[in-house]
Protein backbone atom coordinates (compact mmCIF):
# COMPACT_ATOMS: atom_id res chain seq x y z
CA UNK A 1 0.00 0.00 0.00
CA UNK A 2 2.57 2.54 1.25
CA UNK A 3 4.57 1.23 -1.68
CA UNK A 4 1.50 1.67 -4.41
CA UNK A 5 1.33 5.28 -2.61
CA UNK A 6 4.84 6.49 -3.54
CA UNK A 7 4.68 5.10 -6.70
CA UNK A 8 1.57 7.12 -7.63
CA UNK A 9 2.81 10.19 -6.17
CA UNK A 10 6.15 9.63 -8.24
CA UNK A 11 4.26 9.53 -11.28
CA UNK A 12 2.00 11.90 -10.78
CA UNK A 13 4.36 15.13 -9.84
CA UNK A 14 7.01 13.77 -11.77
CA UNK A 15 9.22 13.62 -8.73
CA UNK A 16 12.85 14.16 -9.90
CA UNK A 17 15.63 15.16 -7.54
CA UNK A 18 19.35 16.33 -8.65
CA UNK A 19 22.44 16.67 -7.01
CA UNK A 20 23.41 19.77 -5.39
CA UNK A 21 24.53 22.58 -7.12
CA UNK A 22 26.82 25.10 -5.73
CA UNK A 23 23.45 27.31 -5.41
CA UNK A 24 21.93 25.38 -3.13
CA UNK A 25 22.31 24.27 0.54
CA UNK A 26 25.71 22.25 1.23
CA UNK A 27 26.67 20.73 4.27
CA UNK A 28 30.21 19.53 4.72
CA UNK A 29 29.60 16.36 6.12
CA UNK A 30 26.68 13.86 6.39
CA UNK A 31 26.43 10.44 7.35
CA UNK A 32 23.13 9.65 4.59
CA UNK A 33 24.52 11.08 1.11
CA UNK A 34 21.18 11.38 0.37
CA UNK A 35 19.60 13.45 2.63
CA UNK A 36 20.49 16.85 1.66
CA UNK A 37 20.03 16.08 -2.28
CA UNK A 38 17.36 19.12 -3.58
CA UNK A 39 13.81 17.85 -4.72
CA UNK A 40 11.63 19.18 -7.14
CA UNK A 41 8.24 18.76 -7.61
CA UNK A 42 5.33 21.52 -6.17
CA UNK A 43 2.90 21.55 -3.24
CA UNK A 44 -0.91 20.45 -3.69
CA UNK A 45 -2.85 23.28 -5.48
CA UNK A 46 -4.73 24.95 -2.32
CA UNK A 47 -1.61 24.91 -0.15
CA UNK A 48 -1.23 28.57 1.78
CA UNK A 49 1.91 30.51 1.35
CA UNK A 50 1.89 33.20 4.10
CA UNK A 51 4.17 35.57 6.03
CA UNK A 52 3.87 35.78 10.03
CA UNK A 53 3.93 38.88 12.56
CA UNK A 54 2.94 39.34 15.91
CA UNK A 55 1.19 42.82 17.38
CA UNK A 56 3.90 43.45 19.87
CA UNK A 57 6.36 42.86 17.60
CA UNK A 58 4.99 45.12 14.94
CA UNK A 59 2.41 47.69 15.59
CA UNK A 60 3.91 50.34 17.80
CA UNK A 61 1.15 52.77 19.01
CA UNK A 62 1.73 51.31 22.31
CA UNK A 63 -0.71 53.77 23.89
CA UNK A 64 -2.98 55.38 21.34
CA UNK A 65 -6.24 55.37 20.68
CA UNK A 66 -7.37 53.52 24.05
CA UNK A 67 -5.00 50.99 24.08
CA UNK A 68 -3.78 49.68 27.77
CA UNK A 69 -0.12 48.81 28.69
CA UNK A 70 0.83 45.04 27.92
CA UNK A 71 3.09 43.39 30.14
CA UNK A 72 5.93 43.60 27.07
CA UNK A 73 5.16 47.57 27.00
CA UNK A 74 6.04 47.21 31.02
CA UNK A 75 9.08 45.05 30.80
CA UNK A 76 10.63 46.56 28.12
CA UNK A 77 9.72 50.27 29.72
CA UNK A 78 11.77 49.01 32.62
CA UNK A 79 14.99 48.57 30.17
CA UNK A 80 14.92 44.75 29.93
CA UNK A 81 15.85 44.40 26.26
CA UNK A 82 18.30 45.08 25.08
CA UNK A 83 20.02 48.54 24.99
CA UNK A 84 16.85 48.90 26.60
CA UNK A 85 14.82 49.37 23.25
CA UNK A 86 11.22 48.48 23.34
CA UNK A 87 8.64 48.42 20.44
CA UNK A 88 6.69 52.16 21.25
CA UNK A 89 6.52 52.44 17.61
CA UNK A 90 8.40 49.31 16.18
CA UNK A 91 7.12 49.11 12.66
CA UNK A 92 4.32 51.58 13.01
CA UNK A 93 2.27 49.01 11.20
CA UNK A 94 -0.78 50.61 13.24
CA UNK A 95 -0.61 52.94 11.01
CA UNK A 96 0.99 51.49 7.73
CA UNK A 97 -0.57 48.32 7.56
CA UNK A 98 -1.89 49.51 3.80
CA UNK A 99 1.80 49.42 3.05
CA UNK A 100 2.51 45.79 4.72
CA UNK A 101 -0.34 44.31 2.50
CA UNK A 102 1.47 46.12 -0.55
CA UNK A 103 4.68 43.99 0.40
CA UNK A 104 2.04 40.89 0.80
CA UNK A 105 0.91 41.58 -2.54
CA UNK A 106 4.63 41.79 -3.89
CA UNK A 107 5.47 38.66 -2.21
CA UNK A 108 2.22 36.53 -3.94
CA UNK A 109 1.30 35.17 -0.38
CA UNK A 110 -2.21 33.64 -0.25
CA UNK A 111 -2.68 34.10 3.78
CA UNK A 112 -1.16 36.46 6.57
CA UNK A 113 -0.70 35.37 10.07
CA UNK A 114 -1.04 38.29 12.76
CA UNK A 115 -2.31 38.48 16.01
CA UNK A 116 -4.28 40.49 17.86
CA UNK A 117 -3.42 43.04 20.90
CA UNK A 118 -5.22 41.89 23.61
CA UNK A 119 -4.65 45.35 25.66
CA UNK A 120 -5.88 47.35 22.22
CA UNK A 121 -9.08 45.78 21.95
CA UNK A 122 -9.73 45.38 25.76
CA UNK A 123 -7.60 47.65 27.87
CA UNK A 124 -8.23 46.61 31.17
CA UNK A 125 -8.18 43.00 30.20
CA UNK A 126 -11.85 41.89 30.83
CA UNK A 127 -14.67 42.08 27.83
CA UNK A 128 -16.75 44.65 30.07
CA UNK A 129 -14.73 47.58 28.92
CA UNK A 130 -13.96 47.48 25.04
CA UNK A 131 -11.87 49.86 23.06
CA UNK A 132 -14.09 50.31 20.02
CA UNK A 133 -10.94 51.98 18.21
CA UNK A 134 -8.76 48.55 18.60
CA UNK A 135 -11.72 46.89 17.14
CA UNK A 136 -11.93 49.26 14.62
CA UNK A 137 -8.32 48.86 13.77
CA UNK A 138 -8.87 45.19 13.08
CA UNK A 139 -11.81 45.04 11.16
CA UNK A 140 -10.01 47.68 8.86
CA UNK A 141 -7.04 45.25 8.20
CA UNK A 142 -9.42 42.63 7.62
CA UNK A 143 -11.01 44.59 4.90
CA UNK A 144 -8.00 45.29 3.33
CA UNK A 145 -6.88 42.32 3.34
CA UNK A 146 -10.42 40.67 2.34
CA UNK A 147 -9.59 43.46 -1.06
CA UNK A 148 -6.10 42.11 -1.40
CA UNK A 149 -7.73 38.42 -1.91
CA UNK A 150 -5.30 37.27 1.32
CA UNK A 151 -6.60 35.14 4.19
CA UNK A 152 -5.86 36.31 7.29
CA UNK A 153 -4.75 33.91 10.11
CA UNK A 154 -5.40 35.09 13.34
CA UNK A 155 -3.55 33.96 16.76
CA UNK A 156 -5.66 35.36 19.98
CA UNK A 157 -2.27 35.60 22.25
CA UNK A 158 1.12 36.37 20.91
CA UNK A 159 2.44 37.12 24.56
CA UNK A 160 0.78 40.68 25.16
CA UNK A 161 -1.06 40.02 27.96
CA UNK A 162 -2.45 43.36 29.78
CA UNK A 163 -0.51 44.43 32.45
CA UNK A 164 -3.74 44.81 34.78
CA UNK A 165 -4.07 40.75 34.39
CA UNK A 166 -0.71 40.44 35.31
CA UNK A 167 -1.01 42.19 38.74
CA UNK A 168 -3.56 39.61 39.36
CA UNK A 169 -0.77 36.87 38.76
CA UNK A 170 -1.15 36.50 35.13
CA UNK A 171 -1.19 32.97 33.62
CA UNK A 172 -0.17 31.72 37.20
CA UNK A 173 -3.77 32.77 37.81
CA UNK A 174 -6.26 29.76 37.55
CA UNK A 175 -8.96 32.76 36.51
CA UNK A 176 -7.09 33.60 33.46
CA UNK A 177 -8.80 30.29 31.55
CA UNK A 178 -11.51 32.43 32.32
CA UNK A 179 -10.71 35.60 31.43
CA UNK A 180 -9.10 34.29 28.22
CA UNK A 181 -12.08 32.27 27.08
CA UNK A 182 -14.15 35.95 27.56
CA UNK A 183 -11.74 37.24 25.40
CA UNK A 184 -11.84 35.01 22.74
CA UNK A 185 -15.54 34.91 22.87
CA UNK A 186 -15.56 38.79 21.84
CA UNK A 187 -12.58 38.27 19.33
CA UNK A 188 -14.50 35.14 17.33
CA UNK A 189 -17.73 37.68 17.64
CA UNK A 190 -16.07 41.07 16.83
CA UNK A 191 -14.33 39.26 13.47
CA UNK A 192 -15.40 35.97 12.86
CA UNK A 193 -17.20 37.03 9.55
CA UNK A 194 -14.28 37.41 8.10
CA UNK A 195 -11.82 35.22 9.81
CA UNK A 196 -11.98 31.40 9.08
CA UNK A 197 -8.51 30.87 10.73
CA UNK A 198 -8.10 30.92 14.70
CA UNK A 199 -4.64 29.67 16.65
CA UNK A 200 -5.58 30.03 20.47
CA UNK A 201 -1.93 30.59 21.79
CA UNK A 202 1.78 30.89 20.05
CA UNK A 203 4.13 29.00 21.35
CA UNK A 204 2.79 28.58 25.01
CA UNK A 205 6.24 26.30 26.17
CA UNK A 206 8.03 29.86 25.31
CA UNK A 207 6.54 32.13 27.27
CA UNK A 208 6.15 29.68 29.96
CA UNK A 209 9.43 29.03 30.37
CA UNK A 210 11.43 32.22 29.30
CA UNK A 211 8.37 34.38 30.84
CA UNK A 212 7.55 32.84 34.11
CA UNK A 213 10.84 30.16 34.88
CA UNK A 214 13.79 31.95 33.53
CA UNK A 215 12.07 35.36 33.77
CA UNK A 216 14.26 36.53 30.76
CA UNK A 217 10.81 37.17 28.89
CA UNK A 218 8.19 39.48 30.37
CA UNK A 219 6.89 39.16 32.60
CA UNK A 220 9.93 37.97 33.94
CA UNK A 221 9.40 35.84 36.79
CA UNK A 222 11.97 33.36 37.42
CA UNK A 223 10.23 30.81 39.02
CA UNK A 224 12.51 27.96 38.72
CA UNK A 225 11.27 24.64 38.41
CA UNK A 226 7.08 24.93 38.87
CA UNK A 227 5.97 28.61 37.19
CA UNK A 228 6.19 27.24 33.77
CA UNK A 229 4.29 23.86 34.51
CA UNK A 230 1.49 26.07 36.70
CA UNK A 231 1.39 28.71 33.49
CA UNK A 232 1.30 25.78 30.91
CA UNK A 233 -1.64 24.14 33.54
CA UNK A 234 -3.68 27.15 32.90
CA UNK A 235 -3.13 27.84 29.36
CA UNK A 236 -4.07 24.46 28.31
CA UNK A 237 -7.81 24.52 30.12
CA UNK A 238 -7.97 28.46 28.47
CA UNK A 239 -7.44 26.73 24.84
CA UNK A 240 -9.59 23.97 25.04
CA UNK A 241 -12.59 26.12 27.02
CA UNK A 242 -11.94 28.58 23.63
CA UNK A 243 -11.97 25.66 21.27
CA UNK A 244 -15.55 24.41 22.82
CA UNK A 245 -16.66 27.93 22.72
CA UNK A 246 -15.89 28.11 19.04
CA UNK A 247 -17.42 24.69 18.26
CA UNK A 248 -20.57 25.48 20.26
CA UNK A 249 -21.26 28.58 19.45
CA UNK A 250 -19.81 30.53 15.90
CA UNK A 251 -18.37 26.88 13.79
CA UNK A 252 -21.91 26.25 12.28
CA UNK A 253 -22.22 30.20 11.48
CA UNK A 254 -18.77 31.00 10.98
CA UNK A 255 -17.53 27.97 9.19
CA UNK A 256 -13.97 28.28 10.60
CA UNK A 257 -11.04 26.26 12.01
CA UNK A 258 -8.96 26.25 15.20
CA UNK A 259 -6.60 25.44 16.57
CA UNK A 260 -2.67 25.91 18.75
CA UNK A 261 0.15 26.78 17.54
CA UNK A 262 3.30 24.93 18.91
CA UNK A 263 7.22 25.52 19.32
CA UNK A 264 9.23 22.69 18.12
CA UNK A 265 12.65 22.02 17.94
CA UNK A 266 14.39 19.03 16.05
CA UNK A 267 16.51 17.03 19.12
CA UNK A 268 18.90 14.93 17.34
CA UNK A 269 21.17 12.85 19.39
CA UNK A 270 25.20 14.05 19.61
CA UNK A 271 26.56 10.54 19.46
CA UNK A 272 24.14 8.36 17.71
CA UNK A 273 25.62 5.15 18.69
CA UNK A 274 24.76 5.79 22.96
CA UNK A 275 22.26 4.51 23.76
CA UNK A 276 21.81 7.43 26.66
CA UNK A 277 21.86 9.57 23.99
CA UNK A 278 19.42 8.10 22.30
CA UNK A 279 16.54 8.00 24.67
CA UNK A 280 17.43 11.85 26.22
CA UNK A 281 16.94 13.16 22.27
CA UNK A 282 13.56 11.23 21.89
CA UNK A 283 12.84 12.41 25.69
CA UNK A 284 13.33 16.06 24.54
CA UNK A 285 11.31 15.50 21.78
CA UNK A 286 8.50 14.03 23.25
CA UNK A 287 8.01 16.74 25.67
CA UNK A 288 9.49 20.21 23.75
CA UNK A 289 5.95 19.42 21.85
CA UNK A 290 4.17 16.94 24.15
CA UNK A 291 3.72 18.98 27.20
CA UNK A 292 1.09 20.94 24.99
CA UNK A 293 0.54 18.36 21.97
CA UNK A 294 -0.31 15.09 24.21
CA UNK A 295 -3.25 16.79 26.26
CA UNK A 296 -4.37 18.32 23.10
CA UNK A 297 -3.63 16.27 20.28
CA UNK A 298 -3.40 12.85 22.58
CA UNK A 299 -5.37 11.67 25.22
CA UNK A 300 -5.82 14.65 27.50
CA UNK A 301 -3.01 14.14 29.77
CA UNK A 302 0.72 15.16 30.05
CA UNK A 303 2.99 12.60 28.23
CA UNK A 304 3.79 9.77 30.87
CA UNK A 305 7.50 10.22 30.09
CA UNK A 306 6.85 13.68 31.22
CA UNK A 307 5.17 13.06 34.55
CA UNK A 308 7.72 10.25 35.58
CA UNK A 309 10.53 12.72 34.82
CA UNK A 310 9.29 15.56 37.09
CA UNK A 311 7.56 13.61 40.00
CA UNK A 312 11.15 11.27 40.06
CA UNK A 313 12.91 14.71 40.36
CA UNK A 314 10.36 15.95 42.59
CA UNK A 315 11.01 12.98 44.83
CA UNK A 316 14.57 13.85 44.56
CA UNK A 317 14.16 17.37 45.69
CA UNK A 318 12.16 15.98 49.07
CA UNK A 319 8.87 17.44 47.82
CA UNK A 320 5.68 15.80 48.68
CA UNK A 321 4.05 16.25 45.44
CA UNK A 322 5.21 16.83 41.63
CA UNK A 323 5.80 20.46 40.84
CA UNK A 324 3.44 19.44 37.62
CA UNK A 325 0.07 19.66 38.42
CA UNK A 326 -2.33 16.98 37.51
CA UNK A 327 -5.30 17.37 35.39
CA UNK A 328 -8.91 15.89 36.70
CA UNK A 329 -10.91 13.51 35.02
CA UNK A 330 -13.10 16.03 33.71
CA UNK A 331 -10.54 18.11 32.49
CA UNK A 332 -8.89 15.63 30.55
CA UNK A 333 -11.82 14.80 28.63
CA UNK A 334 -13.01 18.79 28.44
CA UNK A 335 -8.94 19.09 26.59
CA UNK A 336 -8.68 15.82 24.40
CA UNK A 337 -9.14 16.59 20.88
CA UNK A 338 -9.31 20.08 20.98
CA UNK A 339 -7.66 20.98 17.35
CA UNK A 340 -8.81 21.34 13.78
CA UNK A 341 -5.00 21.41 12.77
CA UNK A 342 -1.27 21.48 13.92
CA UNK A 343 0.01 24.69 13.74
CA UNK A 344 4.25 24.61 14.59
CA UNK A 345 7.00 26.65 14.41
CA UNK A 346 10.20 25.43 13.65
CA UNK A 347 13.70 27.02 13.54
CA UNK A 348 16.54 24.36 14.50
CA UNK A 349 17.67 21.24 15.38
CA UNK A 350 19.63 20.39 18.76
CA UNK A 351 22.32 17.95 19.60
CA UNK A 352 21.65 16.21 22.65
CA UNK A 353 24.08 14.34 25.14
CA UNK A 354 23.40 12.23 28.37
CA UNK A 355 24.88 14.35 31.16
CA UNK A 356 23.35 14.25 34.88
CA UNK A 357 21.80 17.47 35.73
CA UNK A 358 19.23 16.97 38.13
CA UNK A 359 20.11 18.90 41.61
CA UNK A 360 18.54 17.75 44.70
CA UNK A 361 18.91 21.70 45.66
CA UNK A 362 17.53 23.38 42.44
CA UNK A 363 14.64 22.31 39.93
CA UNK A 364 14.64 23.69 36.55
CA UNK A 365 12.95 22.83 33.31
CA UNK A 366 16.88 22.79 31.89
CA UNK A 367 17.69 20.36 34.15
CA UNK A 368 14.63 17.91 34.09
CA UNK A 369 16.34 16.08 31.52
CA UNK A 370 19.94 14.91 32.35
CA UNK A 371 21.07 15.90 29.06
CA UNK A 372 23.18 18.58 27.74
CA UNK A 373 22.33 20.87 24.48
CA UNK A 374 24.76 21.44 21.86
CA UNK A 375 25.10 22.19 18.13
CA UNK A 376 27.09 20.58 15.44
CA UNK A 377 29.61 23.19 14.99
CA UNK A 378 31.82 21.56 12.99
CA UNK A 379 29.25 20.48 10.00
CA UNK A 380 26.39 23.16 10.25
CA UNK A 381 26.48 26.44 9.08
CA UNK A 382 27.36 29.48 11.18
CA UNK A 383 24.27 31.00 12.30
CA UNK A 384 23.89 34.80 10.80
CA UNK A 385 22.02 36.49 13.93
CA UNK A 386 20.58 34.45 16.27
CA UNK A 387 23.59 32.55 18.35
CA UNK A 388 20.72 30.02 18.49
CA UNK A 389 19.77 29.24 14.88
CA UNK A 390 21.59 27.09 13.49
CA UNK A 391 20.29 26.17 9.98
CA UNK A 392 19.94 22.43 9.67
CA UNK A 393 17.35 21.83 7.33
CA UNK A 394 16.73 17.96 7.21
CA UNK A 395 15.94 18.41 11.22
CA UNK A 396 11.93 19.83 10.13
CA UNK A 397 11.75 16.92 7.74
CA UNK A 398 12.44 14.75 10.89
CA UNK A 399 10.21 16.63 12.79
CA UNK A 400 7.59 16.36 10.85
CA UNK A 401 7.59 12.54 10.89
CA UNK A 402 7.60 12.94 14.05
CA UNK A 403 4.50 15.04 14.57
CA UNK A 404 2.80 12.55 11.98
CA UNK A 405 4.10 9.23 13.92
CA UNK A 406 2.76 10.80 17.52
CA UNK A 407 0.05 12.80 16.88
CA UNK A 408 -0.97 10.68 14.10
CA UNK A 409 -1.64 12.36 10.38
CA UNK A 410 -3.20 15.58 11.81
CA UNK A 411 -2.75 18.67 8.60
CA UNK A 412 -0.08 20.61 9.65
CA UNK A 413 0.78 24.15 9.02
CA UNK A 414 4.39 25.57 9.65
CA UNK A 415 3.25 28.63 10.91
CA UNK A 416 6.67 30.25 11.54
CA UNK A 417 10.19 29.22 9.89
CA UNK A 418 12.80 31.47 9.19
CA UNK A 419 16.22 33.14 9.51
CA UNK A 420 17.72 36.17 11.12
CA UNK A 421 21.08 38.48 10.52
CA UNK A 422 22.29 40.52 12.87
CA UNK A 423 22.03 44.37 13.06
CA UNK A 424 23.89 46.38 10.28
CA UNK A 425 23.77 49.01 7.10
CA UNK A 426 21.14 47.47 4.59
CA UNK A 427 22.47 44.79 2.76
CA UNK A 428 19.75 43.06 0.24
CA UNK A 429 22.14 40.38 -0.85
CA UNK A 430 20.73 38.02 2.15
CA UNK A 431 22.28 34.93 0.88
CA UNK A 432 22.74 33.25 4.08
CA UNK A 433 18.45 33.47 4.31
CA UNK A 434 18.35 32.33 0.89
CA UNK A 435 19.95 29.58 1.34
CA UNK A 436 17.80 28.62 4.72
CA UNK A 437 14.26 29.17 3.07
CA UNK A 438 15.65 27.20 -0.44
CA UNK A 439 16.66 24.62 1.85
CA UNK A 440 14.02 24.55 4.71
CA UNK A 441 11.04 24.56 1.60
CA UNK A 442 12.49 21.84 0.27
CA UNK A 443 12.31 19.86 2.87
CA UNK A 444 8.76 20.10 3.87
CA UNK A 445 8.57 19.47 0.06
CA UNK A 446 10.20 15.79 0.76
CA UNK A 447 7.98 15.70 3.91
CA UNK A 448 4.71 16.16 1.40
CA UNK A 449 5.59 14.19 -1.36
CA UNK A 450 7.78 11.37 -0.57
CA UNK A 451 6.65 10.80 3.25
CA UNK A 452 3.07 11.62 2.89
CA UNK A 453 3.19 14.26 5.71
CA UNK A 454 -0.43 16.22 5.59
CA UNK A 455 1.03 19.71 4.95
CA UNK A 456 -1.56 22.29 4.38
CA UNK A 457 1.05 25.74 4.53
CA UNK A 458 3.87 27.21 5.24
CA UNK A 459 4.24 30.96 6.32
CA UNK A 460 7.80 32.50 6.77
CA UNK A 461 8.71 34.84 9.88
CA UNK A 462 8.82 36.88 9.19
CA UNK A 463 6.89 39.94 6.29
CA UNK A 464 9.38 42.71 7.73
CA UNK A 465 12.39 43.00 10.40
CA UNK A 466 10.19 43.65 13.85
CA UNK A 467 11.21 44.10 17.87
CA UNK A 468 12.32 40.63 18.26
CA UNK A 469 11.24 40.59 22.57
CA UNK A 470 14.75 40.80 24.68
CA UNK A 471 16.74 41.18 21.51
CA UNK A 472 14.90 44.31 20.66
CA UNK A 473 16.02 45.73 16.76
CA UNK A 474 19.23 43.27 16.94
CA UNK A 475 18.08 40.06 15.35
CA UNK A 476 16.82 41.28 12.03
CA UNK A 477 14.27 38.23 10.57
CA UNK A 478 12.36 39.98 7.94
CA UNK A 479 12.12 39.58 3.75
CA UNK A 480 11.77 43.10 3.96
CA UNK A 481 14.67 45.59 5.92
CA UNK A 482 13.08 48.02 8.08
CA UNK A 483 15.46 51.06 9.10
CA UNK A 484 14.48 51.90 12.98
CA UNK A 485 16.30 55.11 13.02
CA UNK A 486 13.91 57.11 10.39
CA UNK A 487 10.91 58.03 11.72
CA UNK A 488 8.84 57.27 8.05
CA UNK A 489 10.19 53.53 9.04
CA UNK A 490 10.78 52.57 5.21
CA UNK A 491 11.27 49.21 4.12
CA UNK A 492 12.89 48.12 1.34
CA UNK A 493 12.90 44.01 -0.38
CA UNK A 494 15.52 41.63 0.44
CA UNK A 495 16.65 39.41 -2.39
CA UNK A 496 15.26 36.83 -0.55
CA UNK A 497 11.87 38.44 -1.03
CA UNK A 498 12.31 37.83 -4.69
CA UNK A 499 13.36 34.55 -3.98
CA UNK A 500 10.36 33.31 -1.85
CA UNK A 501 7.90 35.16 -4.39
CA UNK A 502 9.05 32.94 -7.18
CA UNK A 503 8.72 29.85 -4.68
CA UNK A 504 5.23 31.23 -4.06
CA UNK A 505 4.65 31.73 -7.79
CA UNK A 506 5.60 28.02 -9.22
CA UNK A 507 4.33 26.47 -5.49
CA UNK A 508 7.32 24.84 -4.66
CA UNK A 509 10.13 23.77 -7.11
CA UNK A 510 9.02 22.49 -10.18
CA UNK A 511 11.38 20.62 -13.04
CA UNK A 512 12.80 23.15 -15.01
CA UNK A 513 13.97 22.43 -18.61
CA UNK A 514 17.50 22.35 -19.44
CA UNK A 515 19.06 21.59 -16.14
CA UNK A 516 20.52 18.59 -15.09
CA UNK A 517 17.81 16.30 -13.27
CA UNK A 518 18.36 12.26 -12.11
CA UNK A 519 14.84 10.39 -11.70
CA UNK A 520 14.54 9.35 -8.36
C1 LIG B 1 9.35 32.65 17.63
O1 LIG B 1 9.96 32.14 18.78
C2 LIG B 1 8.32 33.67 18.03
O2 LIG B 1 7.02 33.16 17.84
C3 LIG B 1 8.46 34.98 17.29
O3 LIG B 1 7.70 35.94 17.94
C4 LIG B 1 9.92 35.33 17.18
O4 LIG B 1 10.11 36.60 16.66
C5 LIG B 1 10.56 34.30 16.28
O5 LIG B 1 10.37 33.01 16.79
C6 LIG B 1 12.05 34.50 16.06
O6 LIG B 1 12.76 34.27 17.22
C7 LIG B 1 22.34 29.81 22.19
C8 LIG B 1 17.86 28.46 27.78
C9 LIG B 1 22.09 31.06 22.74
C10 LIG B 1 18.08 29.81 27.82
C11 LIG B 1 21.40 28.80 22.35
C12 LIG B 1 17.96 27.78 26.56
C13 LIG B 1 20.90 31.29 23.45
C14 LIG B 1 18.42 30.50 26.65
C15 LIG B 1 19.36 27.89 23.22
C16 LIG B 1 18.49 27.67 24.23
C17 LIG B 1 16.97 30.94 23.04
C18 LIG B 1 10.95 31.15 18.56
C19 LIG B 1 15.97 31.98 22.55
C20 LIG B 1 11.35 30.54 19.86
C21 LIG B 1 13.62 31.56 22.58
C22 LIG B 1 14.80 31.69 20.51
C23 LIG B 1 12.52 30.85 21.86
C24 LIG B 1 13.67 30.98 19.81
C25 LIG B 1 18.02 31.57 23.89
C26 LIG B 1 20.25 29.00 23.05
C27 LIG B 1 18.30 28.43 25.43
C28 LIG B 1 20.00 30.26 23.62
C29 LIG B 1 18.53 29.81 25.48
N1 LIG B 1 14.87 31.30 21.91
N2 LIG B 1 12.44 31.24 20.49
N3 LIG B 1 18.86 30.52 24.33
Amino acid sequence: MAVLHLLAIVAFHLLIISEAKDSDFIYKEFTNPKRDTFVYGTFPKDFAWGVATASYQIEGAWDADGKGPSIWDTFTHNGRSHKKQNADVACDSYNKYEEDIAMMKKLGVSHYRFSLSWPRILPKGFANEVNREGIEYYKKLLDALHKANIEPMVTLYHWDLPQVLQDMGGWENEMMANYFAAYADLCFQAFGEQVKLWITFNEPTIFSLFGYELGTDAPGLPHNGYGAYRVGHTVIKAHAKAWHLYDQKYRKSQGGKISIVLHGNWFEPKNPDSEFDRAVAEKASYVELGWFANPIFGDGDYPAIMKDMIANNSRIQQLSTSRLPEFTEDDKRMIEGTFDFFGLNHYTTNLVAHKPTVSEHFASFFMEFNGEMSQDKESWPEPAGSPWLYPVPWGLRKLLNHIKQTYGDVPIYITENGFSEGEGPLNTKDTARINYYKAYINEALKAYLIDSVNLKGYFAWSLMDNFEWRSGYSERFGLYHVDFEDPERPRTPRESANVYAKIIKNNGFPVQAGTDHTEL
